[in-house]
């Protein structure tokens, strides 16, 4: 698989200079209605010790601007400051559709200034009124659809969806060409936009799934070179998607969530050299023909008829005149705002491995990776009419797709051929979670190239980079990056194959860790955020799924804490202060809701649909114990991010709140003599000693108990979704770095090791999902793609790898560095592209020496635990650490030697620690 990990090779011997600038965490943003973008930029730099002194930032209209002139906006002047996170611009208004260069200028640690980088962002529509453009949409009354619509072989649950709007609307331009065009385009249901036969842009399922009834974003595309003199036709095709297709497990369609039929909305502004503009909007001038697409819907599938194509329907010169004209649906445009993230793409495609042949025209095809998108299928030689059927599934049975726990997702495309020599089919609007595709009513033979696996997810660019010697542990972490990839799809799903595929705030509070490892989901998580936001109860609820269909009872404890947790930890991964500022009201709502309901401070009242330690195996954790452990984190995070906000009086409330919460838990479900906490479970243990909730005198015999369970049991783990995160990071941390390496590497039942060693490719969403014992679990509830209990991934970085930072740091501001040399591996080794530059932390065995490196970004610090058993004999680039310069040392027990390393790339060499193989393991494969 192609990761897109990206670090810009620094030139030999460079100078401090700025890189990877992004405006509100994006590259580049086209259409951005933040009124105060805030800049940031990464740097990098030869020199060891080197940081920034001060920067500068201008702001012009033209790039030739950016070093003065009349057009120049705005000009920070030179800033004494290190700062290089999210500084706000902070110059006059900024126009609305206007694109603004700027330049960040830094000067180094000797004060000399040393480099700049250019970058741009562009202004959306920034005033209501510029809105000209109506929703319009297909007239029911002008273009009655027959029922059945056409001589189709459908099921029951697709009988009655409609096939996808053609739109067009014909203009002509004259004269000199625009100096600038834009589109702005949003759909209530999924759009994708035409001009002049060609594809505008390259987003997939836009405009993305927020909290409709709130906010609808739209996307802005640069159409300049689309336009010609002359014709032109803007068009676009319209589909069901999130606002009436299907969506999740209610068996209604979401017609019941959001609206009936879909519906669209574009505006193109030309701007002209002379100042002059021009408007082509959507608007009862529109007109509209049901094409090809008989249906799309994106847990039933897309069916096309090749036979109905519109051949130049978006170019101009197509005679229109047989079509209907639209319904314009209305003007209140108060719901769009511009997309904050970047959008669905499709960023990988997987060839097949293997088609064998299952009769006379069918085929059983595999693409070796349980994988998110869909199929593009080559046809050759076709008759017309002949109907080629995909299906889709994770697993086989017996050589035969296993689709029973998709449940009702039919996630089943329909092909139709047109009888061309050859034909390509790709859906367009739906997406399957699968690694096999039963092809049916193909002609011929199946050609393997002639199948490729489309892998869709939302842009996120992969920061991330982990390996180490261990041949399973690397397949967990691929494991943990395809889950990632399948699941974060418009919003952060819990699965992406069954009728589910819903934004769970659990699973998503206890991946995010992970997730923010693997690939910059800055910008993904901060615009979900704003949806979860949208989403809270008047009572202060947080909902379980947001976007809140399906479910609308309150959030569960974990669940809930969700809309406390992810902002708080966007904050810690990105220095994002703004999502916890537009988060804190409702993060404050949430903990007041849970504290209302339950002033006695155990939360046994109003837990919705409480789900304890979710999928858990051979354990029950109790529930209020689980509730009230989470009340206490959530209070507690609460008052730190009123701390970091300035917001002093609720500091001290929800501290004081924590404290008591705290208090309450240790009488209700602690022996505090004895370390035992209610239940004796390891995730109760987890949770007690991971959220701070034991008195120091309980901790070690806590920790004692935990290890035991975890021994008693042969070295398995009994924790669910709540407690999976927790286990390996809270062993390492109180000295049992061999348990969780013990865990890590085990592969019998229930283990990541286990799925594993039965060829998984993803994350399973249960243990037991599939058994040697049993075989599948129950169907009702059984994905192999679901990113929870691969939370583990976090530790694999923070942990194994040791890149981590200090409590206070921010944006690995204070870098931690802290190696597990353990368990089987010899070696591991991980590379982050964080906001501030390149990290990197590593370890090797070799030659009977440990080997460490690390890279620290200009301007920060990073403190290195060097684990080894001679603390004396620590060697810093081939001399004595004392030796070297920009290493200090800064503490010292008899099994680690801590130094204090200065940006830059760093050697050392250490005697190994004592013996740290995990107990009870056979050695895995190399
Ligand atoms: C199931 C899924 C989901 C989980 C909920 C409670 O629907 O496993 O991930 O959060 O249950």
């Amino acid at each position: 698989m192609t990761s897109t990990f990206t670090t810009p090779p620094a030139p030999a011997g460079a100078a401090l200079s700025p890189y990877g600038l992004t405006c509100e965490q994006l590259e580049t943003p086209l259409g951005l209605d933040e009124r105060e973008p805030r800049l940031s930029w990464k740097l990098r730099s030869d020199l060891r010790g080197d940081a920034q002194s001060a920067y500068r930032i201008t702001v012009a209209l033209g790039e030739a601007d950016l070093r003065g002139g009349d057009r120049l906006v705005w000009d920070s002047g030179r800033r004494p400051s290190a700062d290089t996170l999210l500084v706000p611009y902070d110059g006059p208004p900024l126009q609305s559709a206007t694109r603004y260069h700027w330049r960040v200028t830094v000067w180094d640690a000797r004060g000399e200034q040393t480099g700049y980088a250019d970058s741009w962002f562009e202004t959306g529509l920034l005033h209501d009124e510029e809105w000209r453009a109506s929703w319009i949409a297909r007239d029911p009354e002008a273009a009655p659809v027959q029922d059945p619509p056409r001589d189709e072989d459908r099921s029951e649950r697709t009988r009655h969806l409609l096939p996808c709007s053609h739109l067009r609307r014909p203009f002509t331009l004259d004269g000199v060409p625009p100096v600038r065009a834009r589109a702005y385009v949003s759909a209530r249901g999924l759009y994708e936009l035409r001009i002049n036969g060609h594809r505008v842009g390259d987003a997939e399922l836009a405009p993305g799934w927020t909290e409709y009834h709130r906010r609808v974003p739209y996307q802005t595309y640069d159409v300049g070179d689309l336009l010609r003199e002359g014709d032109n036709v803007v068009a676009a095709v319209l589909a069901d998607g999130w606002w009436c297709g299907y969506v999740g497990f209610d068996s209604r369609r979401a017609a019941l969530h959001y609206g009936d039929a879909p519906q669209f909305l574009v505006q193109l502004l030309l701007d002209y050299a002379d100042g002059s503009r021009r408007w082509v909007v959507s608007d009862g001038s529109w007109r509209e023909h049901p094409g090809p697409i008989s249906y799309a819907d994106l847990l039933m599938g897309e069916y096309v008829d090749a036979r109905a194509e519109l051949p130049g329907w978006d170019a101009p010169g197509y005679n229109d005149s047989s079509w209907a004209p639209v319904l314009v649906t209305g003007t209140d445009t108060g719901v769009l705002e511009a997309a904050a993230d970047r959008p669905v793409r499709v960023l990988a495609e997987l060839p097949a491995t293997s088609v064998e042949r299952r009769g006379e025209d069918r085929f059983v095809v595999d693409l070796g990776q349980n994988m998110v998108g869909r199929v593009r299928l080559t046809v050759r030689g076709a008759r017309r009419g002949q109907r080629i059927r995909l299906r889709h599934a994770e697993m086989l049975t017996d050589g035969e797709l296993y689709v029973a726990n998709l449940r009702t997702a039919e996630a089943t495309d329909t092909y139709v051929a047109a009888g061309r020599p050859v034909e390509v089919f790709e859906p367009r609007f739906t997406f399957h979670g699968f690694r096999y595709v039963e092809v049916t009513g193909y002609p011929g033979e199946l050609d393997p190239a002639d199948l490729t696996g489309r892998v869709l997810h939302n842009d996120t660019p992969w920061t991330g980079e982990f390996a180490c010697s261990d041949a399973t542990v690397n397949r967990l972490h691929a494991n943990i990056g395809w889950g990632q990839r399948g699941n974060f799809v418009a919003v952060p799903t819990d699965c992406p194959q069954r009728d589910e595929r819903l934004g769970w705030l659990a699973d998503a509070q206890v991946f995010l860790p992970t997730a923010c490892r693997n690939a910059d989901v800055a910008a993904f998580f901060a615009r979900w955020m704003r949806d979860v936001v949208d989403a809270q109860h008047p009572g202060g609820a947080f909902g379980d799924v947001v976007p809140e269909v399906c479910l609308t009872r309150e959030g569960a404890p974990a669940w809930g804490d969700g809309g406390v947790i992810i902002p708080w930890h966007l904050y810690r991964t990105y220095g994002d202060r703004r999502v916890l500022e537009r988060s804190l009201p409702a993060m404050k709502r949430w903990v007041d809701h849970v504290h209302r309901h339950n002033p006695g401070l155990v939360w046994r009242a109003h837990v919705g649909n409480h789900y304890g330690d979710w999928l858990q195996v051979n354990a029950e954790t109790p529930r209020d114990l689980l509730a009230t452990a989470y009340f206490a984190r959530s209070a507690e995070l609460v008052a730190a991010a009123a701390r970091v906000l300035g917001a002093d009086r609720d500091a001290e409330r929800y501290g004081a709140l924590h404290a008591a919460v705290r208090e309450a838990f240790v009488e209700a479900f602690v022996d505090v003599g004895k370390g035992r906490v209610a239940g004796d479970t390891q995730t109760g243990y987890l949770l007690a000693l991971a959220f701070g909730l034991l008195p120091t005198e309980a901790v070690p015999a806590a920790v004692g108990h935990l290890a035991a369970d975890i021994e008693a049991r042969g070295h398995h783990l009994t924790t669910g979704f709540v407690g999976v995160s927790l286990l390996c990071p809270v062993l390492a941390d109180h000295g049992r770095s061999d348990l969780a390496y013990a865990l890590l590497h085990q592969d019998t039942y229930p283990s990541w090791g286990y799925s594993i060693r039965h060829g998984a490719t993803t994350i399973w969403e249960r243990w037991d999902g599939w058994t040697e014992e049993h075989g599948f679990q129950s169907p009702a509830m059984n994905s192999f793609n679901h990113y929870s209990l691969g939370s583990v991934g976090e530790w694999l970085y923070g942990g194994v790898a040791g890149i981590a930072q200090h409590p206070d740091s921010v944006a690995y501001g204070d870098l931690l560095l802290r190696p597990t040399i353990g368990g089987l591996l010899t070696w591991a080794h991980a590379r982050q592209e964080t906001s501030r530059g390149e990290v990197t932390c590593g370890w090797r065995l070799e030659d009977g020496e440990l080997h460490l490196e690390a890279t620290v970004p200009p301007g920060i610090h990073a403190t290195l635990v060097v684990p080894t058993a001679d603390p004396g004999a620590v060697r810093a680039d081939g001399v004595p650490v004392a030796d070297r310069d920009g290493v200090e040392v800064v503490g010292r027990t008899d099994r680690s030697l801590t130094v204090r390393l200065v940006s830059g790339r760093h050697r050392l060499t250490a005697a190994p620690p004592g013996d740290a193989s995990p107990p009870g393991l056979r050695p895995g494969p190399g």
